[in-house]
């Protein structure tokens, strides 16, 4: 089972990929969470990323696809994936297609979540207040300014990806706005109807 979710930045792709990690056991691979803990390592990508990720910007394609390409070439995602913020960009789409195709696989199924501009600013305000009273490490690209500019890049780079995988008719709407465990059924309810 191999699963792609797309949204804009706070729509929940990580909430819910950690649910279909328990409900398909299989491996959840997050770009973001991968870049992050380059730049936590202070590792020579993590340097080169940390600027562009605190800007709101995407980091560059081949860098995030050959982290993805290490990724998957691990033991455990030969049962599948949930990929979380990959692909991005029209170019990350069609090369992991190029290359899924080399090894004789598909995307089974990307499901978009929406939700609207409003709702993501309160969650990643909420997000950022719950770790500051936790006295955890808020992330330096969760706040108002960044948050614009991350909606900016999706709206640029990759929201035209939902055309590309709709047409392939592997693509399923959500809406994103509903409580975490509503948006978790109708995920399952929509891959369950593409296998059906
Ligand atoms: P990501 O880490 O992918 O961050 P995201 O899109 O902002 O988060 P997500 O949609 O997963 O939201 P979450 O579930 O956490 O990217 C960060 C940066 O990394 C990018 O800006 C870019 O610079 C770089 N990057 C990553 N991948 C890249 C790529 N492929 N190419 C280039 N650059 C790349 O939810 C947010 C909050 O909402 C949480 O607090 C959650 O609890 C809450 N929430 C979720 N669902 C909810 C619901 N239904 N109701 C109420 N609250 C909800």
């Amino acid at each position: 089972m191999r699963i792609v979710l797309l949204g804009p930045p706070g729509a929940g792709k990580g909430t819910q990929a950690r649910r279909l990690v328990e409900e398909y056991d299989i491996p959840h691979l997050s770009t973001g969470d991968m870049l992050r803990a380059a730049v936590d390592a202070d590792t020579g990508i993590g340097r080169e990323v940390k600027d562009i990720m605190v800007s709101g910007g995407l980091v560059p394609d081949q860098l995030v696809i050959a982290a993805v390409i290490e990724r998957i070439s691990q033991a455990d995602a030969e049962r599948g994936f949930v990929l979380d913020g990959f692909p991005r960009t029209m170019a990350q789409a069609v090369r992991f297609d190029d290359l899924l195709d080399t090894e004789g696989l598909v995307i089974d199924h990307v499901v978009e979540l929406q939700a609207d501009e409003t709702v993501l600013l309160d969650r990643i305000e909420a997000r950022a207040r719950e770790a500051r009273e936790q006295g955890g490490a808020v992330r330096a690209d969760d706040n108002h300014k960044t948050l614009k500019l991350r909606i900016d890049a999706y709206n640029e780079q990759t929201a035209p990806l939902v055309d590309y995988y709709r047409s392939r008719n592997i693509l399923r709407t959500v809406d994103g706005l509903q409580p975490v465990e509503a948006v978790a059924l109708d995920v399952v309810r929509a891959i369950g109807q593409d296998r059906s």
